[in-house]
Order: structure tokens, then C-alpha cells, then sequence
């Protein structure tokens, strides 16, 4: 969705516009937020991504499928910027749904290289009342930032909304532990996401933002690019789920809005 300059200058949605939102989020499990980043920001984002990625990558082995790497980010200068970690117009729509408390627990990046396969189709998160099998209201919403333009032949994330984030059986939602995508692709239920229910690829240019229900099936797909493909990731949710902590270094908590440290209340402070 598109937001008025208006709503860009006072930070604030019209209620028409949240209403939007809201909706999206609730029936489709997503949203996507466009030109929440212009270009400068973008570049320095991008450019100080691509220092850290070629760091990692010496030292690390790929480690969400081949040729694919989740990358802690540090919070600092140019990811702890305001308009990205606590971005009003981000923040009132989830608050709108996840309530005013909500505190965000992940703070780091997905990247798809060249060669990179697809997964498999997964939630992030179990189950929460598994024994229940039982529909919930959200409680936990993924902040996807690509940092590149999102294309068909570049590794876009493929979704499966409408729905799945509101499926609570356990032994239907599949949580793939990441050395098994084989296995877990050959199985009935990969087939079936694929056979009988149709993604639909996140084709997004950069500077836009995708808030996704944390429970929505996706995926990676193949980046058959040269260039990588990679997105920033963090998780907002009500402040008694326990998703994850981020860890912040103390001199850089220091220098935060008051706004910002109360997102990141939660944060572990080295
Ligand atoms: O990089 C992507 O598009 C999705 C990655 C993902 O869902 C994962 O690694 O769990």
C-alpha cells in the first residue's frame, strides 16, 4: 500500500489507511508498505550490508540452505536509525494490532546468493497451543526490508497468504529443521503447498516493507542473479511472547530516542 505524504509527514495513518493495513495483515497475513526508505538511505544501508555479508561469508558456512546465510546485524549507524527500527507509520500498524507494548526481539538479515535453492515452504514460529489445534489472534509480526529490488529471477521470498497463518494444527505446519529441505520437500505436505496451493512471489522494489504474521508459510526461492539478494529481518510481538532478544551494546542504547529504547526495552545491553 501506498501511504499520503501527509501520513508520511505527521507519521500517522488516516484511519482509512490502518484500516487498510489491518486488513491485510489480518486475512492476507501480510502488508506492504512502499518508499518507507529513499535512495541515500538505502545506499549507505546497503553499502555497509555488503561490507559485513563478505565478513561473514569467509567465515561462516551457509546456514539456511545452500548458498543462503541469516546474518546477525550489529545495532548501530546505518541500521539503528530511527525511521527503520521504530518507524512511526511501521509502529502504528502493528500496534494498532499487536498492542501498544509490543517489543521487537530480532534484529538481523536473511541473503540469498547466486546458486541459492528453494526451501522449504515454513512457518516461523510452532504452534502456540499445540494441543489445542486452535486459531489465535496475531501475536508476533516478521519486518522484512529488502535491500535490493525484489524480481522473479533474483531469490523474492514466496508466500502463501490467506490463510496459513491462521492454521494451529501442529501436525500440519511445517517447521522444517533446515539440514532436512530434502526430506521435508519429498514429504506429502511439501508437495501439496506446492501442487494444490499456489505462492505467490514478494515482488517488491527496494525501499519498500513487507510485515508478515510470523506464523505465514514461506519460503526462499532460487537467486539464479550474480548479485545477492538480501533483506533485513526483525521481529516485533506482545511482550510476553518469547521470541528471541537483540542485543545492543550499551554506549549505542545510550544514544537512543526515548521512543526507540521503548521498542528495544527488553534488549540485552553488553
Ligand atoms: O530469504 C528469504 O526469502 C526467506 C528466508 C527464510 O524464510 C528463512 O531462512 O527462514
Amino acid at each position: 500500500m501506498k501511504v499520503a505524504s501527509a501520513e508520511w509527514r505527521s507519521g500517522k495513518l488516516t484511519a482509512e489507511s490502518l484500516l487498510t493495513a489491518q486488513l491485510n495483515l489480518k486475512i492476507k497475513g501480510y502488508v506492504i508498505i512502499e518508499d518507507v526508505f529513499g535512495e541515500t538511505q538505502l545506499k549507505e544501508l546497503k553499502a555497509r550490508f555488503d561490507e559485513l555479508l563478505a565478513a561473514y561469508v569467509e567465515t561462516t558456512d551457509p546456514n539456511r540452505g545452500a548458498s543462503r546465510y541469516g546474518m546477525p546485524l550489529p545495532f548501530e549507524p546505518p541500521f539503528a536509525s530511527t525511521t527503520l527500527v521504530a518507524n512511526p507509520i511501521i509502529l502504528q500498524v502493528i500496534r494498532s494490532i499487536l498492542g501498544e507494548e509490543v517489543i521487537c526481539s530480532f534484529f538481523a538479515s536473511d541473503t540469498a546468493l547466486q546458486g541459492s535453492q528453494y526451501q522449504q515452504a515454513h512457518s516461523d514460529v510452532e504452534p502456540l497451543f499445540p494441543e489445542d489445534n486452535i486459531s489465535l489472534p496475531p501475536f508476533c509480526y516478521v519486518v522484512n526490508i529488502p535491500l535490493v529490488d525484489f524480481r522473479p529471477d533474483n531469490g523474492p521470498t514466496e508466500i502463501w497468504p490467506y490463510g496459513t497463518h491462521l492454521v494451529g494444527d501442529p501436525g500440519v505446519v511445517p517447521v522444517p529443521d533446515f539440514t532436512r529441505i530434502k526430506e521435508m520437500r519429498e514429504s506429502t505436505l511439501g508437495r501439496f503447498t506446492e501442487e494444490e496451493m499456489t505462492p505467490q512471489q514478494v515482488i517488491t522494489p527496494a525501499g519498500s516493507v513487507v510485515i508478515r504474521d510470523i506464523r505465514m508459510w514461506h519460503r526462499g526461492t532460487p537467486n539464479r542473479s550474480a548479485e545477492a539478494r538480501p533483506m533485513m529481518a526483525m521481529v516485533f510481538n506482545r511482550p510476553w511472547y518469547n521470541h528471541g532478544v537483540v542485543e545492543i551494546e550499551k554506549s549505542q542504547f545510550d544514544v537512543l530516542s526515548d521512543e526507540v529504547r521503548q521498542v528495544f526495552r527488553k534488549a540485552v545491553l553488553r
